[in-house]
């Protein structure tokens, strides 16, 4: 039985259109999606403004409330809370350069109505937490915008929510690169240093997401760790990436099944979730995915984190103390710990072990299509290795 509670946003389940090709898959309507993300186990959702209120730009403040009004009946209906609403500043015209950082002002206004748009959206579902993924924050042309300038317009966007609203928390999402070339707010440690730098910094805090710590070069777990010790982490979108390429955002743990143990044994060691904080999944099918597998990647996550999680409540911490604390290497026949292949290191490090460990694989494996498991991480030149499969 799982301790944690799971989000999940409507652009999860899409059609397969990428850059570089149309459509695979039919678009399945909004309300349908809520209710199998109902029927599926997620108790909340995660909205961009203009999944809350299509059309966002053709209506008055007024109407945008009444709109939001209409979906928290919806989330009512099907038992559904409402995590955050994100602004989607991305897609507009008007925001080709940029939203909070934009070199117009004109545009640096829409972006802020948009901001405050997404607040009202916000209270009315009853959450109040802003996500800012910062997709065009940043420069494509190293010369063209100055990089302390823009530092320093994103301090002055976020102060102006804060004002705004003074119950509204502000979660930065960083993500280094895609789309844009330089981004500003690249990694956690940049959003903690913006939060430190507004007018009231217990009220702006982290989105990690794992992709997004691997494009960066960075460990998820270590990034979601960091963030915890800063009592930052608002929320967290898991999921999956094979290594510094495109953004993929594969079902957690089907390119790294060591990571996501590590995420997920982060999180848990260290009381997420105690503070209302949801697990949230931020995963999309892969393009070749056929239309009655629309929902899978996200069973498929969640199988996994489930998997991962009782995994991690069986983590034998009295042995890795006695092996890494006093560096007792005998306890581990001699070699050094960093030396063991993965499947040996976990067989070590709990009790009841390659059984477990093969059950959960077995398990995984069942659980649906797609799923590619971490060979990398099997250690093939470790003879223990072999022996455990
Ligand atoms: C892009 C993302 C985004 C954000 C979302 C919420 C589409 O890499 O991760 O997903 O998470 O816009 O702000
Ligand atoms: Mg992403
Ligand atoms: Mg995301």
């Amino acid at each position: 039985m799982t301790k944690f509670k799971f989000s999940v946003g409507p652009w999860n389940v899409h059609s397969g259109v990428d850059s570089y090709g149309p459509a695979t898959r039919n678009e399945i309507d909004f309300e349908e999606k809520i209710r199998k993300f109902a029927e599926l186990g997620f108790s909340a959702i995660q909205f961009h403004d203009d999944d809350a209120v299509p059309n966002i730009n053709d209506y008055t403040e007024e109407e945008i409330k009444e709109k939001a009004r209409e979906l928290k009946r919806m989330l009512d209906k099907y038992g559904l809370a409402a995590e955050f609403v994100a602004p989607r500043l991305w897609m507009d015209g008007r925001t080709a350069d940029g939203g909070f950082m934009s070199t117009s002002q004109e545009d640096r206004e829409y972006a802020m109505w948009r901001a405050y748009r997404s607040i009202d959206i916000a209270k009315e579902l009853g959450c109040n937490m802003v996500v800012l993924w910062l997709a065009r924050e940043g420069t494509l042309c190293a010369e063209s915008k100055s990089p302390v300038w823009a530092t320093k317009m994103l301090i002055h966007a976020i102060n102006k929510m804060l004002e705004y609203d003074s119950d509204i928390r502000i979660c930065i999402e960083p993500k280094p690169n895609e789309p844009i070339d330089r981004s500003i707010c690249g990694t956690m440690g940049h959003v903690l240093a913006v939060s430190a730098a507004t007018i009231d910094p217990k009220r702006v805090g982290g989105n990690l997401e794992s992709a997004h710590a691997i494009l960066a070069g960075l460990d998820p777990a270590h990034e979601i760790g960091f963030a915890m010790a800063m009592g930052k982490l608002m929320t967290v979108h898991l999921n999956d990436q094979n290594g510094i390429k495109y953004d993929q955002d594969k079902a957690f743990g089907v390119e790294n099944l060591r990571s996501a143990f590590n995420q997920v044994k982060v999180l848990k060691e260290n009381g997420y979730g105690e503070n209302g904080e949801y697990v949230g999944l931020d995963v999309k099918a892969m393009r070749t995915t056929r239309d009655e597998d629309s929902y899978k990647h996200l069973e498929n996550s969640l199988n996994i984190f489930k998997a991962l999680e009782e995994k991690a409540d069986r983590f034998d911490y009295e042995f890795q103390k006695k092996c890494v604390k006093n560096r007792d290497f005998e306890a581990i026949k001699g070699a050094h710990l960093f030396h063991f292949g993965y499947p040996t290191l976990m067989r070590r490090m709990y009790q009841n072990q390659g059984e477990e460990l093969a059950r959960m694989f077995r398990r995984i494996k069942e659980g649906g299509t797609a799923i590619s498991l971490d060979m990398a991480a099997i250690d093939p030149s470790s003879e223990a290795a072999r022996e455990d499969w």
